[in-house]
């Protein structure tokens, strides 16, 4: 991908624009308050993440109301309530799981707040209880990852070929889509068969841990992980080590985010490829908050656009990376 590509990156735009929603009339010189509930720090790409949002407000002169919720749905329920409370002009989010949203959308629907949902969708019948969703095609990024896997099963040794997998959080938009993406391309293979499949939570203690209990239970068996993001392969890639084996070698190692710590893996030798997902969604939340407030249509969904990485043009890559 060249860097002009990754420079525009997000500016996909692939549905039509949403129905017209008014909010109360805003004065354009004032400025615009947003309350922000962020799932929590959970990896490095939520650091990413975060900082792209701040860095963004500062810059468009927004004035941001931040809220960490350490990986549970119930403080940002609050957070949610007390920018409600607080009579913000916008209020953004990064749901942790998909379901359980209606109750609190529908009251700041009721208090004509407008809500942007970043990087993960919720599962809400009523789609008037969000104005739009900003973030990735996660059944794409799992779609991506299995077809590396079924190219590279051609130069695989023949029989099975034995897949664990570390499955982001349970209920998370990710980590449901990027399952349901990897299996829908790989069941046309019949080697190819998942063996275990656990939740190691997107975090690398937690991605260390199941890969442990991985090992202790299929040993020298599994031929392939694949991880639902970056942190929880480099945690797996420690536990396989440790159990004197050769991560990216003995193992084949499939992840998805693009941090810079998956391309040093990768240029270690230590995992073979990461498909790319963009935190980076801070400048284009700004101005859809500004175009909303504004009175702009815009559109229901806004897909980032992005890319893979094998281990092969890691080095000529990571002086790229952003994040
Ligand atoms: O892949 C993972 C993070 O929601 C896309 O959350 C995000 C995911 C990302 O913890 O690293």
């Amino acid at each position: 991908m060249n860097s002009k590509r990754r420079a525009l990156l997000g500016a996909a735009i692939c549905m039509s624009l949403g129905s017209a929603v008014s909010f109360p009339a805003f004065a354009a010189d004032k400025p615009l308050t947003m309350g922000f509930s962020q799932v929590g720090a959970e990896s490095e790409w939520r650091t990413a993440n975060t900082v792209s949002i701040k860095d963004a407000a500062k810059q468009a002169g927004v004035n941001l109301k931040f809220a960490d919720a350490q990986q549970k749905q119930e403080n940002q329920v609050k957070a949610i309530r007390s920018f409600i409370a607080q009579k913000v002009d916008v209020i953004a989010f990064s749901p942790v799981v998909e379901s359980g949203w209606e109750t609190v959308l529908r009251e700041a629907k009721a208090a004509k707040i407008p809500v942007i949902l970043t990087d993960r969708a919720v599962n809400v019948s009523d789609k008037s209880l969000y104005v739009t969703f900003i973030g990735s095609d996660f059944v794409e990024e799992g779609r991506r990852a299995g077809r590396w896997l079924l190219d590279k099963a051609k130069s695989m040794p023949a029989g099975d070929i034995n897949i664990v997998e570390l499955q982001g959080t349970v209920g998370s938009a990710p980590a449901i889509d990027r399952k349901a993406g990897f299996e829908e391309v790989i069941k046309s293979e019949p080697r190819l068969k998942i063996i275990r499949s656990q939740t190691g939570d997107f975090t690398r203690a937690k991605g260390k841990e199941v890969m442990e209990a991985f090992l202790k239970a299929e040993g020298k068996k599994i031929n392939v992980l694949y991880a639902h993001n970056d942190d929880m392969a480099i945690g797996a890639i420690q536990a396989i080590e440790e159990a004197g084996l050769k991560p990216g070698k003995d193992i084949t190692i499939i992840s998805i985010d693009g941090v810079k710590g998956a391309f040093e893996a990768m240029m270690a030798g230590k995992l073979n490829v990461t498909v790319e997902c963009s935190p980076l969604l801070g400048p284009q939340l700004m101005q859809i908050a500004k175009d909303i407030k504004a009175g702009k249509e815009v559109p229901k969904r806004i897909t980032t656009e992005e890319g893979i990485f094998p281990a092969e043009v890691a080095a000529k890559e990571f002086p790229n990376r952003k994040y």
